[in-house]
């Protein structure tokens, strides 16, 4: 049973009716200051660690042994999976409980960093519809200056389906109509964004002084559909639970209170996946075979 002053406190975690309603039209929500100073310092010294530790240089952020099976490992960085005022935020989004974690990443972005085009996250081979909600948390924790990298969103994009790099090789992070560019957020925010929502990196100059640090926690909704389990460039289930033992174990369950997060009996991965996800996933590796790095294609420094 939770006490009264839990579920007091739980409410006073939780997003407001207007902020929900703006999220479902808009498909984002920004967070200014979102962690503290001294959680930030934590963060941003765990992402050095990584950092130390990861082999293969930035190509090989996402590797299975680089990707979230370690960062998730770190107390404090990997903590951020459970967070309990973010998840609280969440479950206003999701409505329930039902949800679990998809991925963590996390980096530093150095000067001259390469840009993200134009693009979306949204978890579905194929793309279909976007009858269950998945989410993106973008963790600043040095905030953004406008240096390295601008965040580009693109408000409501999340109501059309279509293809994660539809617009990657046609719009590369230019200005699109109604695009916003988040490029002065103090250190801590953290915006969340539906994970269809088309987004980018624009690569910027400067920044030699002030690395840009990065970390973002992703959560699917549980439904009629199973999600594709974390791994590149095809979901593997061994692998999702790789992470969730390691979270579990390291203790981000928080006395069981979390533990759902790491229930991963809402992902599929290739050898358990219907024949329609099957022919899905083939075509995107074929597509991707063809455009290598369309993400990074172009690198104008403005
Ligand atoms: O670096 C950023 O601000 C966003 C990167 C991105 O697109 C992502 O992590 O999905
Ligand atoms: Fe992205």
């Amino acid at each position: 049973m939770k006490e009264a002053s839990d579920t007091y406190t739980m409410e006073l975690m939780a997003l407001s009716n207007t902020e929900v309603n703006f999220f479902a039209d808009q498909g984002y929500l920004i967070l200014p200051s979102f962690l503290s100073a001294e959680y930030c310092t934590r963060i941003v010294q765990d992402i050095d660690q990584l950092l130390e530790q990861r082999t293969g240089g930035y190509a090989s952020r996402n590797s299975d042994e680089n990707g979230t099976a370690r960062i998730i490992s770190f107390p404090d960085l990997g903590a951020l999976t459970s967070h309990p005022s973010m998840i609280a935020k969440i479950r206003s989004l999701m409505g329930s409980d039902g949800f679990a974690l998809h991925h963590q990443h996390a980096n530093r972005h150095e000067e001259g960093t390469v840009a993200s085009n134009w693009h979306h996250d949204y978890e579905q081979f194929p793309q279909t519809d976007r009858d269950q909600l998945m989410v993106h948390c973008f963790y600043y924790p040095a905030g953004l200056n406008g240096e390295i990298g601008d965040l580009l969103i693109l408000p409501r994009s999340h109501r059309s389906v279509m293809d994660p790099n539809a617009f990657s090789d046609k719009f590369y992070t230019e200005d699109l109509p109604g695009s916003l560019t988040l490029d002065n957020l103090p250190p801590g925010s953290v915006v969340i964004v539906h994970s269809a929502l088309m987004h980018a990196r624009r690569a910027k100059l400067g920044g030699a002084e002030n690395p840009r640090y990065f970390t973002d926690v992703s959560y699917c909704q549980a439904g009629p559909q199973k999600w594709p389990a974390y791994g590149f460039p095809l979901p593997k289930m061994w692998l999702h639970k790789q992470v969730c033992d390691r979270a579990l174990s390291v203790g981000h369950g928080r006395n069981k209170e979390f533990d759902f997060i790491y229930n991963t009996s809402i992902f599929y991965d290739v050898d358990t996946s219907t024949e329609e996800q099957r022919v899905g996933m083939e075509r995107v590796l074929k597509q991707r075979q063809v455009d290598v790095s369309v993400r990074e294609k172009i690198n104008h420094l403005t």
